[in-house]
This record gives structure tokens, C-alpha cells and sequence, in this order.
């Protein structure tokens, strides 16, 4: 096969993140669609990906990375994503709270506010900026929520307090599931009176969790595409809440001046 510029200049690798994310298996979605037989998707996580990103970025070097938003990259940098014609990231994604069965029946305020809680990509940006920026999540959140009173107040409005119950969350240490569990993890202690932990596992575990009883819930599940797999199999086990934030979106990332538009260009 005739030789790609892009691929030989990036040495036909693809930046991935944690081998169970949703975004690793589109993109061997999308290296199958486009026949991308001469490219390697690496594993590693979102910090090293974001990592090898920066030093990209510093000296213009070309890099493709599997993305999404909401991030505090697209924020931070000028970046954009590869069109995908053949729609193997799918269109939009939403982001989906899921809870465990009984919840409703054993903390109905916490499973009501669960049932409440959404916000928008860029009240989201908010907080993973601060957090990029050095704050701490917990703290982030408290910034967020003090500055976001109505909000809070709509989720909250009318629910008893809890004394001190107990509560699980789970989360994979993507940004913007640090940015929500942390978030809910404030209110729910701050507002509704709940000890809440929140584990920070892989996305297996983290369906698993929920799907037996020992997580109270995750506000993770991103779809239709990218948990797809772990939302078919577990979906009878767990109870979806709803969408906890609209208009989410993963593919193929690259620096806005790397000269390609489409998956289609690295064939
Ligand atoms: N993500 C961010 C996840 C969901 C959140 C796109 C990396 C995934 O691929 O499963």
C-alpha cells in the first residue's frame, strides 16, 4: 500500500486511553470501517494521553488522539475533531445516570436527586478547568455549587435529610466523571446530609458494581455508543435514571493545525 504522509508522521499510532473505555473499542470500530490496517491503537490512560498531547502541542507536532467533550482540552486548546463519515463514534452522546436496584425504596432522597441531577457541557467546563488548573475536585465542587445556587436549590427542593446515611458512587477517572462525581458527591453530602464515597474503578468493575448492589450508582455511563456493551448486558440488574448531561460527543482528535478533516484522510 501506498504510504500515508500523516501515518508515517505519527508512526501510525492512534493515542488511546484505559483498554476498557468505550472510545478504545469505536476506534477499533473505526480502524475495521475505514480499513486502517496499518495503524496501531496504543493503550495508556486519559492523564498520559493529555500528556503526550501537551508535548504535541508545544513543539506543533502532528499527534491523533481518541477525544471527547466535554474536556478541559477543547477548552484549553485549539483542536478538532476528525470527521466520520461512516459514523463509528456514532452521532452525539449523552451521559446517563444508572442506579442500583432498591435505591428508590432504601435512600429515596438520595435516588430522587440522582433522578434530578443534569447540567450542561459548559457548567461542566467550569469545574474540569478548575480542577486542570491545579484545584482540588472537592473543592472545585464547593466553588461550583456556591456559585450555582439556583441549580442546586432544583435539585434538592423539597427532599429530607439524611442522617449521616451511607452512600456509594463509582466513577473511571475520565475528567468529566471527576467533575460529576464530585460534584453529586457534595451535594449529596452538603445538601442531603449523606456519607458518600466515591470509588474510583475501571469501567468493568464499575457496571458490575452497581449491577450487585454494592454501588449505589455511577453517573458515567455515556451512550448510545461508548457504553453500550457494559448498558445491554447489565441494564436489567441496574435502573437508568436518565440523562445527566446532553450533547456529549468522542472521535478522533487532532491539533487544529495538523492539515487533515476526516478519518477517511489517514487511509
Ligand atoms: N470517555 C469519556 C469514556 C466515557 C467518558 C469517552 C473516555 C469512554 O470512552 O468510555
Amino acid at each position: 500500500a501506498e504510504r500515508n504522509a500523516v501515518g508515517q508522521a505519527v508512526n501510525y499510532q492512534i493515542v488511546g486511553i484505559d483498554p476498557g473505555a468505550g472510545i478504545m473499542t469505536s476506534t477499533k470500530q473505526a480502524l475495521e470501517d475505514y480499513d486502517l490496517t496499518d495503524w496501531t491503537l496504543v493503550e495508556g490512560s486519559s492523564s498520559a494521553m493529555t500528556a503526550m498531547l501537551e508535548k504535541a502541542l508545544k513543539n506543533e507536532d502532528p499527534i491523533i488522539i481518541t477525544g471527547w467533550t466535554p474536556h478541559w482540552m477543547f477548552n484549553k486548546y485549539d483542536l478538532k475533531f476528525l470527521e466520520d463519515p461512516l459514523k463509528s463514534y456514532g452521532d452525539a452522546e449523552e451521559i446517563r445516570t444508572i442506579v442500583r436496584k432498591g435505591l428508590k425504596e432504601d435512600h429515596p432522597a438520595a435516588y430522587e436527586f440522582l433522578d434530578r441531577f443534569n447540567w450542561t457541557a459548559d457548567e461542566m467546563a467550569e469545574m474540569m478547568i478548575d480542577i486542570q488548573d491545579g484545584m482540588d475536585p472537592q473543592q472545585a465542587a464547593k466553588k461550583w455549587a456556591e456559585a450555582h445556587k439556583d441549580k442546586v436549590a432544583e435539585w434538592t427542593k423539597g427532599l429530607r435529610s439524611s442522617n449521616g446515611e451511607t452512600l456509594k458512587l463509582s466513577y473511571v477517572s475520565w475528567d468529566s466523571e471527576i467533575a460529576s462525581t464530585n460534584l453529586a458527591e457534595y451535594v449529596l453530602e452538603n445538601e442531603l446530609g449523606y456519607n458518600v464515597t466515591s470509588l474510583q474503578v475501571e469501567m468493568g468493575p464499575m457496571w458490575t458494581g452497581v449491577a450487585a448492589g454494592d454501588v449505589d450508582a455511577t453517573l458515567a455511563a455515556w451512550m448510545p455508543v461508548t457504553s453500550a456493551a457494559y448498558y445491554d448486558r447489565y441494564i436489567d440488574k441496574v435502573e437508568d435514571v436518565g440523562v445527566n448531561m446532553e450533547g456529549a460527543r468522542t472521535g478522533l482528535t487532532v491539533p487544529a493545525y495538523m492539515d487533515i478533516d476526516s478519518i477517511e484522510d489517514l487511509k
